[in-house]
């Protein structure tokens, strides 16, 4: 049995366990099980006691179960708890703002089990009956039925990644001497990608039945000479085509897109008496080729400058290239800090010390420890005096860490008038804060926006984590007047953070982008549960390419000392506008 199916009945039991209304640790207990199970390098099913008993978080109870379920392939926990509660209700607890109460309570009081039963009953309004549920919520349910729409078909960039690869470790085995390159919207770092898409250079047909014959191939959809398709499981197209190197560069523009940037690209060609397509570049009117080897070749022969991948969206960028004045984007390297990550003083996975560690093997000067605030009472959120206590334990390990500085920091809660979750004193005394809105998704966009505004006029707040609230493919950012709030954050210094988790990448290439005109500066940062999750940050850059970004615009690619210079705390107080705010 393989450590995902063995993660999966974990996670199932956890589920299960929260329908049940089980106590909040033995849930954990199953959960952060599972998070292990799944990301441990070797087969668990095959340990032996002792050795499992050495996996952090696996005690005698769950070494057992791993041992049940490697040798009979069953679990009768699992069983047990499935005939409480048929599978499908475990869709409905998925739903947004579907908790494991009102799951419960909804197949108990209505017997629905399923999605599609939940929606008819909604529709039919029989939600609003049942005690705790009211119009509000049954409108609520019915817009997070509606939201699963953003799950069609597409997936996260982190996950395409992953799993391009993989298919190309194993292309590169059998064809040694090919170059792969992945194209389409996972080389332009797109946060969600439709399909895969890969590009061989050099090689010979026999490259398409090595693909097709893939162990993840569902089924075959294309097999050509130079070009392939097929379906994986897990329900991914993807693509292959196979180009000569003389046509390496063309066909990597080519096949990068995006498509409006190549349309736009084509017409400048065509102005220029050229011609474009996959092969290369040529003359209308000889059929002579003037580039195709290299992108490099290919933009200079067409006066621009190399556009990089991440800005190959037509919104300028080949106006900035002609120009010469391509923005110099930040990169994979420049961070030498993150500002937002939990321990298991919260509901993060490992130490300060373990992720103290991490972030020194990451090369990192600094770091912040973020735990949540005590609003977030299923994350044990600290109150006051446990985030002083919490912070003199980040404190005290500098000096520890060799060129590590750790700031003591947390993640408050942005209450639901906008006060914060700590009082001001405690904040005063940290080092650094993020306040973020983990609430109340639903307010009204003026009230989300006061909101907001008066959580930036705290001047303990440093930064705003994930500030538009959405989840990829799962939930819409919460709606508020972005351009008013990022105008504040400019004008009090006030950072925006670019979180890193795969499917939250928020703010956005777009908003991002959008809130630099006001002179926003931003952190990016991992929101780390977890010493493994600390490399998201390169997601999080991704999207800072995208969104145009240079270094000076993040804050934390800045030494020490220019960074805590930075910080909102740290500035002198704004010119003051008014009373308003
Ligand atoms: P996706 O798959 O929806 O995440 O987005 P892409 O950009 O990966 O799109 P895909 O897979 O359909 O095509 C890959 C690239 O191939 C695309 O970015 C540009 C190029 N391409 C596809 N169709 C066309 C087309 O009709 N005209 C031009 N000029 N290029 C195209
Ligand atoms: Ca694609
Ligand atoms: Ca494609
Ligand atoms: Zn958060």
């Amino acid at each position: 049995m393989d450590n995902r199916t063995l993660a999966g009945c974990f996670e199932q039991i956890a589920d299960l366990l929260e329908l049940k209304g089980e106590n909040v640790f033995k849930i954990r207990a199953y959960r952060s099980a599972a998070e292990t199970i799944g990301a441990w390098a070797d087969p668990v099913g095959a340990l032996d006691d002792l050795a499992l008993r050495a996996v952090p978080g696996i005690g005698k109870d769950l070494a057992a179960k791993i041992r049940e379920l490697a040798s009979t392939g069953r679990c009768a926990y699992h069983e047990e708890l499935l005939a409480e509660f048929p599978v499908t209700l475990l869709e409905v607890l998925k739903l947004q703002g579907v908790g494991p109460k009102t799951a419960a309570l909804l197949f108990r009081a209505l017997g629905i089990a399923t999605v599609d039963a939940l929606a008819a009953a909604a529709r039919a309004g029989q939600l609003r009956e049942l005690k705790g549920i009211g119009p509000k919520k049954e409108a609520l349910i019915l817009k997070a039925i509606d939201e699963r729409r953003l799950d069609q078909g597409r997936h996260l960039l982190a996950e395409t990644a992953t799993l391009a690869a993989e298919l190309i470790a194993h292309l590169q085995q059998q064809a040694p001497a090919v170059t792969f390159v992945p194209v389409g919207s996972l080389r332009r770092g797109s946060e969600t990608c439709g399909d895969l898409d890969i590009l061989a250079v050099g090689g010979d047909a026999t490259l398409m039945d090595t693909f097709v014959a893939h162990p993840r191939v569902e089924r075959v959809l294309a097999h050509g000479d130079t070009k392939s398709s097929v379906r994986l499981q897990g329900g991914y197209q993807a693509d292959l085509r196979l180009v000569p190197p003389a046509s390496r560069g063309a066909a990597m523009q080519y096949f990068t897109g995006s498509k409006a940037h190549n349309i736009a690209l084509r017409d400048r060609a065509l102005r220029l008496g050229l011609t474009l397509n996959e092969y290369g570049l040529t003359r209308l009117d000889d059929g002579t080729t003037v580039a195709g080897e290299t992108e490099e070749g290919l933009y200079e022969a067409l006066g621009l400058a190399w556009v990089p991948p991440e800005l190959r969206e037509d919104r300028g960028e080949l106006e900035a290239a002609a120009g010469q004045s391509l923005p110099a984007l930040v990169s994979f390297g420049s961070l030498r800090g993150d500002l937002h990550m939990h321990t298991t003083a919260s509901d993060g996975r490992d130490t300060i010390e373990a992720m103290a560690a991490a972030a020194q093997a990451r090369g990192y000067a600094y770091i912040a420890i973020t735990d949540h605030s005590k609003a977030l009472a299923m994350a044990n959120g600290l109150d006051e005096r446990r985030a002083l206590e919490h912070a003199a334990r980040v404190r005290a390990l500098n000096g520890r860490y060799e060129g590590l500085t750790l700031l003591a920091g947390i993640e408050c809660d942005i209450l639901e008038d906008g006060r914060l979750d700590l009082d001001d004193e405690c904040l005063a005394a940290l080092d650094f804060v993020v306040a973020s809105v983990h609430s109340r998704f639903n307010q009204e966009p003026r009230q989300m926006t006061d909101r907001l505004l008066r959580a930036m006029a705290c001047p303990w707040v440093d930064a705003i984590g994930h500030p538009t609230g959405r989840l990829l493919l799962r939930r819409d950012a919460y709606t508020f007047a972005l351009d008013e709030v990022a105008a504040a954050a400019g004008r009090h210094g006030v950072a925006l953070e670019i979180n890193s988790q795969v499917d939250r990448l928020d703010l956005n290439d777009v908003h991002a982008r959008a809130a630099r005109t006001h002179g926003v500066r931003f952190l990016v940062s991992s929101d780390a549960h977890s010493t493994a999750a600390l490399g998201n940050v390169q997601w999080g850059v991704q999207v800072a390419r995208r969104a145009w970004l240079d270094d000076d615009a993040i804050l934390n690619t800045r030494p020490l000392d220019a960074f805590r210079a930075a910080l909102r705390r740290h500035r002198p107080a704004p010119v003051s506008r008014g009373a308003s705010e």
